[in-house]
């Protein structure tokens, strides 16, 4: 792909480099985005309907088999090129801020160091009324299982629709976009608030935005440089234009 040469430049020059991924990058790890799955659970079920407290009020049993389901599939997934082109990215980039709206933990399996999980992390566990994280609990086979201290339900550790993101990290995140000089943003459809946020407040603040998705999305037209395709083999191309053969 040919790259701007003032893209280039401002990926070279910046001195903060912000990073906003979405379940796009994960979709060569073979993991199914939210809003075009087709197949299996995402196809029956309305992910939007799951991923939220009503849903687990309604229908615990399902909700819990929902992510056990989806957390077979990424222990079995194996972070790719896209993942891997931005640990590059930060060994290159003097300060650097990777914020992922993804549960899967893929970045930090791909070796990212400063990552900032804004909607939690599906291998994670925890109790649904004390919110403490939970590591074992007693195989009675009841679904989903007990809190081992309270009995009440056990829950993923991730954020559902209407509830709070963690504090830290999106204090975190959004320092990021207020301070960066460029802002990705990369397989997010770019409207789940707060994230959606993010790469527009990069953009009031004057930083140059670049995204990398096949489809446009709400950021498109404002953005300055959009790379239309997949993460994957866009930004191993991109990393190394901008720093050369290796990442
Ligand atoms: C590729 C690709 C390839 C494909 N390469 N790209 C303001 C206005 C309106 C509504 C709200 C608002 N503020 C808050 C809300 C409500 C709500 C919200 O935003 N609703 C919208 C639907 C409108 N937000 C919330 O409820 C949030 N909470 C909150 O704001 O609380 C306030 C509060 C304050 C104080 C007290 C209490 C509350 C919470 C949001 C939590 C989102 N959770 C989920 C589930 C996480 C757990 C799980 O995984 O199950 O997070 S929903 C789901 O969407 C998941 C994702 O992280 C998130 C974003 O999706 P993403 O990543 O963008 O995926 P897709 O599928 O949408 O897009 C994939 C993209 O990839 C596409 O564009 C493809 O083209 C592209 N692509 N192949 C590159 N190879």
């Amino acid at each position: 792909m040919d790259f701007s040469p003032a893209m280039i430049t401002a990926l070279r020059q910046a001195s903060h480099i912000a990073v906003l991924t979405g379940a796009g990058i994960s979709a060569e790890s073979q993991i199914p985005t939210f809003r075009e799955s087709h197949t299996g659970l995402y196809a029956k079920y309305n992910p939007q309907e799951l991923a939220s407290p009503e849903g687990f009020r309604k229908d615990p049993k399902l909700v819990w088999e929902w992510y056990a389901w989806r957390r077979s599939m990424v222990t079995k997934a194996e972070p790719n090129p896209g993942h891997k082109a931005l640990v590059d990215m930060e060994k290159h980039a003097k300060n650097f801020t990777l914020i992922t709206q993804n549960v899967d933990g893929l970045h930090i399996r791909a070796g990212s160091k400063n990552v900032l999980e804004l909607h939690g992390n599906l291998m994670k566990t925890r109790c649904s009324q004390e919110n403490t994280l939970v590591t074992e609990w007693e195989d009675d086979k009841t679904i989903p299982p007990k809190c081992p201290t309270c009995g009440a339900f056990l829950r993923p550790d991730v954020v559902w629709f209407g509830e709070k993101l963690p504090t830290i990290p999106l204090q975190k995140a959004t320092l990021a976009a207020t301070s960066c000089q460029v802002f990705l943003s990369i397989g997010t459809s770019t409207i789940v608030e707060p994230a959606a946020s993010l790469p527009f407040l990069a953009l009031h603040q004057g930083a140059d935005v670049i995204e990398v998705n096949p489809e446009p999305t709400p950021l498109s037209k404002q953005v300055a440089f959009t790379l239309r395709g997949a993460a994957g083999i866009i930004l191993p191309e991109l990393v190394q234009a901008a720093w050369g053969l290796g990442g």
